[in-house]
Parts: structure tokens; C-alpha cells; sequence
């Protein structure tokens, strides 16, 4: 069947993975835009995130998800039952894994698969899932088929493939492996729409991404943000968007640390976020910062709500 025949794909795929594996990096390198937030710590992802590509063959829903960890607090269990419950709704899941943890471990003559791996293993069973080893720019290639060997006796796969996100390299592989593995489907978006969030959550997302970046210990886990106004009423005349944003925390402490010295490190986080939202926004923006303190947010129902989830 030549090109022009070929029925058109399009169904859901999930980026499920340990925290810090490139789930993110993966699905901003499909789109070739940045629509989830990445950060060299792990649990940067909070919620579920759909971003939508599409080319002459298929389109693709790609759900970018939270890493799979033990989860403790109430935070961090809604994040998991969010990256879980998302495997039921796709046709293919994509395990994303940090190589130069499993390549580590053959070396060393270890199990490949460490806990991490062996229980995301186990929940991918019977599921249509691709192998996808990620950060092969910093893994000697010959590391890679044994430890494809290993995940391939834990789970069955459609198929293994080495990739970077961060380069790019055999992003494309991936796609084409997407492509034959998707229902034959009309696009049920149209052809120009690539994410399923709204312009205030990505702001938020891009505010938060600051935290991760520039804050260290428990801040990044103890925050979340808030647009309190998003006020485009001179976007068209002079180019400008005004955006107040709070950065709530757990603890007074917490508050101080965000803030900074003489306001130092809430100046930083400022000017890193309005940098990028005049990027994103395509417009000139003014961004004002507030902290607040939520009490223990991240272990109250009501606080759940607040970053997302249905928490009952
Ligand atoms: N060297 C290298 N680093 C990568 C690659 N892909 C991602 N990273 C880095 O790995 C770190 C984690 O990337 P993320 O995309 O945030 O990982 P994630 O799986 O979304 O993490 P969580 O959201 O915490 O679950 C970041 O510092 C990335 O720059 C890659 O292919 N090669
Ligand atoms: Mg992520």
C-alpha cells in the first residue's frame, strides 16, 4: 500500500517511566515545543499532560505523566494513581527509562532490573507497551542489549528502541513505531492543536519550573502556584500581558526561603519565569510574585484540589 492510501491513525499514548527518566524531555521533543516542564530532580510533573502531534499519517494524543515511585504523602499518591489510571485509557504505552541507571547496573553485574524498574514492569503487564531507552548520548552503546534482553523477559514488548531525548536522536523511530501501532481513526483534533492545557496552567507550570530549578531540599515539593490574575487587557494595544502569580508553601520557613535574602531569590525565580512566558506568551509580559503560606497543602484534601486533583 503506497502513502496515499494508507488510512490515517489516531489513539493515545501514555509516557509512563520512573521520575527523572525524560518522560517530559520525550514529549517536548515531539512536539518540538516546550509543553511540559523538566528538571534534572525527580517528581517534577504533577499532573497528567496531553500534548497532540500530528503529520500526514496520523495524530497522535501523547499523555505525558508523573514518574512512578513509592509514594508516602497524599501528594505524591495522587500523582501516581495519576500516571496509573491513564494506562487504561491509552491504546499504547511508551516505559521510558533512564539508561544510565540500568547500563549502571549491568556493568556492575547486577539484576537490570532494580525495584523501580521491576515494579513498573509488573504493572505494564499484558499492555500494548514500547521500550523506550532514553539518554543513549551518555550510555556506551553496547550496554543496551543486555539490558533490552532483561526488560524483554520482565514484559512483552511491541518493540525496544535507544533514543535521547535530549538530542533528538530516534525520536523519529519512535513515532514511526506510534504510527503502526495506532487504530486506523479520523483526527479528532484539529491539525493546528498541540496541547491540552490551558495558556494559566502552563504559565503556573513555567513558575513552578523556577522552583525546581532554583530551589533546593524540599522547597520544589512544598510549592505550588497559582495565576491570581491573568490580564490581557493590553496585549493587543501595547503587546503587554500582566500576570500575578502566588507561590504557596507548606511552612513559614519555607516562605523565607523563597523570598530570599532582601528578596534575592523571588527576583531570581521572577526573572527566569518572565523571561520564558514573553517566549511563550509572545508578548511583552509584567509578572508579579507573591508567597503564601498553605499549611500542610500537600496533605489536605483541600489542597489536592488546588493543584489538580480530584481528591473526593
Ligand atoms: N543526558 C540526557 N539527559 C536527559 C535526556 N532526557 C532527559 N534528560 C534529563 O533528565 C532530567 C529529567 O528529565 P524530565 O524530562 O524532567 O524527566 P521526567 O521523566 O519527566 O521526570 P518526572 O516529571 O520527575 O517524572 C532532566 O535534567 C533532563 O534534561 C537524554 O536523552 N539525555
Ligand atoms: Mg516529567
Amino acid at each position: 500500500m503506497n502513502e496515499e492510501t494508507a488510512p490515517f491513525k489516531c489513539g493515545y499514548v501514555a509516557l509512563i517511566g520512573r521520575p527523572n527518566a525524560g518522560k517530559s524531555t520525550l514529549l517536548n521533543a515531539v512536539l518540538g515545543s516546550k509543553l511540559a516542564i523538566t528538571s534534572a530532580k525527580p517528581q517534577t510533573t504533577r499532573n497528567r499532560i496531553a500534548g497532540i502531534h500530528t503529520d500526514e499519517r496520523m495524530q497522535v494524543i501523547l499523555v505525558d505523566t508523573p514518574g512512578i515511585h513509592d509514594a508516602f504523602t497524599e501528594l505524591n499518591k495522587a500523582m501516581v494513581d495519576a500516571a496509573m489510571s491513564a494506562l487504561d485509557e491509552v491504546d499504547v504505552v511508551l516505559w521510558v527509562e533512564d539508561m544510565t541507571l540500568l547500563a549502571r547496573r549491568v556493568e556492575q553485574g547486577k539484576d537490570v532490573l532494580d525495584p523501580a524498574a521491576a515494579h513498573i514492569a509488573e504493572q505494564l503487564a499484558g499492555r500494548k507497551v514500547v521500550f523506550v531507552a532514553n539518554k543513549m548520548d551518555v550510555v556506551p552503546k553496547p550496554l543496551v542489549l543486555p539490558v533490552i534482553a532483561a526488560i524483554s523477559e520482565a514484559v512483552d514488548l511491541l518493540a525496544a528502541i535507544p533514543i535521547s531525548a535530549l538530542t533528538g536522536d530516534g525520536v523519529d523511530v519512535v513515532l514511526d513505531e506510534i504510527a503502526s501501532r495506532l487504530p486506523e481513526h479520523p483526527p479528532m483534533f484539529p491539525e493546528d492543536e498541540w496541547a491540552q492545557v490551558s495558556e494559566r496552567f502552563l504559565v503556573a507550570e513555567v513558575i513552578r519550573e523556577k522552583l525546581f530549578h532554583l530551589t533546593e531540599q524540599e522547597i520544589p515539593y512544598a510549592s505550588f502556584v497559582e495565576i491570581e490574575q491573568f490580564d490581557e487587557s493590553a496585549r493587543e494595544t501595547e503587546n503587554l500581558t500582566k500576570i500575578y502569580a502566588k507561590i504557596f508553601v507548606e511552612r513559614p520557613s519555607q516562605k523565607g526561603i523563597v523570598i530570599g535574602k532582601k528578596g534575592e531569590m523571588l527576583r531570581r525565580i521572577g526573572t527566569m519565569a518572565r523571561k520564558e512566558l514573553q517566549e511563550l506568551l509572545g508578548c511583552r509580559v509584567y509578572l508579579e510574585l507573591f508567597v503564601k503560606v498553605e499549611k500542610d497543602w500537600s496533605r489536605t484534601k483541600k489542597g489536592l484540589r488546588r493543584v489538580g486533583f480530584d481528591a473526593g
